[in-house]
């Protein structure tokens, strides 16, 4: 008998005598039953990915976006598709619009709102609080990744279109996406999986897997062994993509959506290491220890002022400046989409 994908329901890759291993439904939490404390204790700092439904709800995106929507007001608007497209709103909306399995159109990866978009932002008020970008809002932060609203960017796509590569976040970021419209599955695979989900020899966070929906298990047999986790994102429910965890995303029909990085204690020293070890060239070694002491430091104290914020909430508060320095929640923080940043996020 033909063994078939319980998700998808389509037939297993054949020839190998295995078939991927049953998809893990990833949790889904109602944000009523989820205090911000508690989504820091046990999945943030668990690293440990969840669905947050209801994780915004007062959105005006969630009423007006559409591709139509995005047409008709900003037509002529040229936006970044990718690292390579660039094409107006209208032709891009026209793409999305008319893509199918069959013949499937581009997937918005690269439209960073401060930068492409600023007069979209007061359609993300309030914040999603549990995408509170933590350390990248302090005044600490270097200014490349001083980022109030966490690199916050546009995702778009139709049936058949697709993040393009199942992929890490790069500086052990740790992710979140909120769905303003239509719906898009997710695969993810737990950091442990990395042996089996056949990394780019060239770019080890990208994996050579191109459909993890149903991978080719005669080009890659050793994705039998790994974990898949699933979901399908529905609009106003969020998921928490945890450092290191693969990912892959496509939309299901239409499917708008907004991502932002998240960095905080628990992924703080991969993120030193990242940006001062792999990423820096060879042969600046002392600028490179200038660096990675400056981060050291900058990482303990906003430690202490994290610390003091939850241990002694109403001293912090009389000092006002622990809150200044390293913000803890949306609460204490000022909303920060509604003013253009100024800001040029790098290309590469
Ligand atoms: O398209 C998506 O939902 C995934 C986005 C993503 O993984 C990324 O921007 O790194």
């Amino acid at each position: 008998m033909q063994r078939t994908n319980p998700v998808t329901g389509e037939p297993s890759a054949l020839g190998s005598g295995a078939s991927p291993a049953v998809p893990t439904t990833l949790d889904v939490v109602r944000a009523s039953d989820l205090p911000y404390a508690d989504f820091l204790q046990h999945y943030l700092r668990a690293n440990r990915p969840v669905v947050i439904d209801n994780a915004v709800t007062a959105w005006p995106a969630l009423r007006k976006w559409t591709p139509h929507y995005f047409k008709q007001n900003f037509g002529q608007h040229p936006v970044q598709v990718s690292y390579t497209k660039r094409m107006t709103f209208a032709d891009f909306a026209d793409a999305v619009l008319a893509s199918s399995e069959q013949s499937p159109g581009p997937y918005l990866f690269r439209l960073f709102f401060h930068e492409h978009l600023p007069e979209l932002l007061p359609d993300l008020i309030p914040q999603n609080v549990y995408g509170f970008p933590l350390r990248h809002i302090s005044p600490l932060m270097p200014e490349r990744w001083r980022r109030p609203d966490g690199f916050l960017k546009l995702l778009m796509g139709g049936p058949g279109s697709k993040f393009p590569v199942m992929h890490y976040d790069l500086e052990h970021a740790h992710a979140q996406i909120t769905e303003i419209y239509g719906e898009k599955e997710y695969y993810l695979f737990p950091p442990e999986d990395t042996p089996y989900l056949y990394p780019s020899p060239v770019q080890p966070n990208l994996s050579q897997i191109d459909q993890p929906h149903k991978p080719d298990l005669q080009r890659f047999p050793r994705v039998a062994q790994a974990s898949p986790h699933h979901t399908v994102l529905k609009p106003g429910q969020m998921i928490f993509i945890p450092m290191g965890w693969w990912h892959a995303a496509r939309p299901l029909s239409i499917s708008i959506s907004v991502c932002t990085a998240i960095l905080d204690r628990s992924n703080w020293p991969g993120f030193v290491h990242d940006v001062c070890d792999n990423n820096t060239p060879q042969g600046r070694p002392f600028k490179r220890l200038l660096k990675r002491s400056y981060l050291q430091s900058a990482g303990a104290v906003m430690h202490a002022m994290e610390n003091l914020q939850t241990t002694a909430p109403n001293l912090a508060r009389a000092l006002v400046f622990p809150a200044k320095l390293a913000p803890i929640s949306a609460e204490v923080s000022p909303e920060p989409s509604a003013r253009p940043l100024n800001i040029r996020i790098p290309t590469a």
